[in-house]
């Protein structure tokens, strides 16, 4: 059940297939002057692919207001079918991650088939006990999992084996944790009995994962708590996952940092620990901005990667990440935003594995600063545009997402079929 139709998108490709196919031939010589084979390459990137965060294709806000866009999603089957433009058009994010209870829905396994029907399948559960659902006991306000009330952490554990329960039946193998306890005032919260109780609780939704299933821990700085976050670091999440077992891994969402941290040395940490959960890829210029993944600072994105090509190549045990993005789009179509940060996070992907490994190793072991710089630097400043173009027309995608998707009038369709919504107060859905 293709949303756009094929003939459409061959039709598309038709008028930049050409160009295409001389610039890859072009870019293949270039890189293989560096010994580069570029086939190689493409086969790698055929096989990366990024989570869609179901949140993320409605149009985003913050907390002073949200403008919602024409054909905004309605519920689950509404976001499931705007994944699939993304997956037919960008061929990148064959994975939605959802989340409870934002895409509460009464029929699992209508919503298993409707996925695949579109080509997806899910990835990471996402559960929330950072906001109260109106029939909810216990209050969120003072905290979840590491709630003072007993009966409120329980609520939040049974939350959080709801979500593993609706995963186990969708097909998903993980669960991520995020929450947003802390405090506001010096002296609020005793720092170290929040953690103990923040174990105490993970520890009961750990016992509950399935053998084969994963638990994400996502650390972040700050918001809604602004003084401290119970999980506040790599460190509080790295200590918490330790203690919990090997299932619990640490997720890094690369927004949830203070301005400047050396986001890819934490990576290289996590991955020598064996911890690395996987990422939320976004961006960010001051706090948790969810900004499109590097439309800010792209080289930073770049060098998140570099670890990653760098401890495949290495062949580090238990490195297997999930990759999936978290983003929030206020002012553009979130689908056409999707997609080009899924394509923005292939770029990366491709951009570290041309980079000359042994070149590399050589220039760092020489203390040739300069050289290993550089190194790098030739690996991200190549345009791997052809790579990604073949990638997607060998998977019947489009060699252009965006024009194919502008051209497929598929916005204005929905907003014919979706009732339009007025303005509402904040709020990031
Ligand atoms: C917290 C977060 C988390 C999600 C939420 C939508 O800031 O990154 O991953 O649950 O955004
Ligand atoms: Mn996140």
């Amino acid at each position: 059940m293709a949303p756009i139709s094929k003939d459409q998108i061959l039709a598309h490709n038709a008028t930049l297939q050409r160009h295409a196919d001389t610039d890859y031939e072009y870019l293949g010589e270039q890189l293989a002057r560096r010994n580069i084979d570029i086939d190689t390459i493409k086969t790698q990137v055929a096989s990366f692919g990024v989570a869609i965060p179901s949140w993320g294709v409605g149009t985003g806000g913050t907390r002073f207001a949200r403008f919602p866009g024409m054909g905004e999603p309605r519920h689950v089957f509404d976001k499931l079918q705007d994944c699939g433009v993304i997956q037919q058009l960008a061929r990148a994010t064959p994975t939605v991650s959802l989340h409870i209870p934002w895409d509460k829905c009464s029929d699992w396994s209508e919503l298993r088939q409707t996925a695949a029907s579109y080509g997806l399948g899910f990835d990471a559960m996402n559960s929330n006990t950072f906001s109260d659902q109106k029939d909810q006991s216990h209050s969120y306000k003072f905290g979840s999992l590491t709630h003072a009330d007993a009966a409120t952490r329980a609520q939040a554990v049974a939350h959080n084996i709801e979500c593993i329960e609706i995963g186990q039946k969708l097909g998903s193998k993980a669960l991520t944790v995020w929450v947003g306890d802390g405090s506001n005032f010096p002296g609020q919260q005793h720092f170290r009995r929040a953690f103990d109780r923040y174990l105490e609780s993970t520890r009961q939704i750990y016992a509950a994962l399935p053998g084969d299933w994963r638990m994400f821990l996502e650390h972040k700085i700050c918001e809604p708590a602004f003084y401290s976050t119970v999980i506040q670091d790599w460190g509080s999440s790295f200590m918490a996952a330790s203690a919990l077992g090997t299932k619990a891994q640490c997720l890094v969402d690369l927004g949830h940092h203070a301005p400047n941290v050396n986001i890819e040395m934490i990576v290289a940490r996590l991955i020598a620990a064996g911890k690395l959960a996987g990422f939320h890829f976004n961006d960010s210029k001051y706090g948790d901005d969810d900004l499109d993944a590097g439309s800010v600072a792209p080289y930073r994105l770049f060098l998140v990667f570099n670890e990653l090509v760098s401890a495949a190549h290495e062949g580090v045990t238990g490195f297997d990440p999930a990759y999936m993005l978290d983003q929030s789009h206020n002012v553009t179509d979130p689908i056409e935003s999707l997609m080009s940060s899924a394509a923005q996070v292939q770029q990366s992907y491709a951009q570290a594995l041309i980079v000359d490994r042994a070149e590399l190793d050589a220039a760092q072991t020489a203390n040739d600063a300069l050289m290993a710089s550089r190194a790098l630097k030739r690996g991200f400043e190549t345009n791997v545009t052809p790579i990604l173009q073949r990638v997607r027309a060998e998977a019947g995608g489009a060699i252009d997402p965006i024009g194919a998707y502008r051209a497929s009038g598929y916005r204005q369709q929905v907003a014919k079929d979706r009732p339009a919504v007025v303005g509402g107060s904040g709020g990031i859905v």
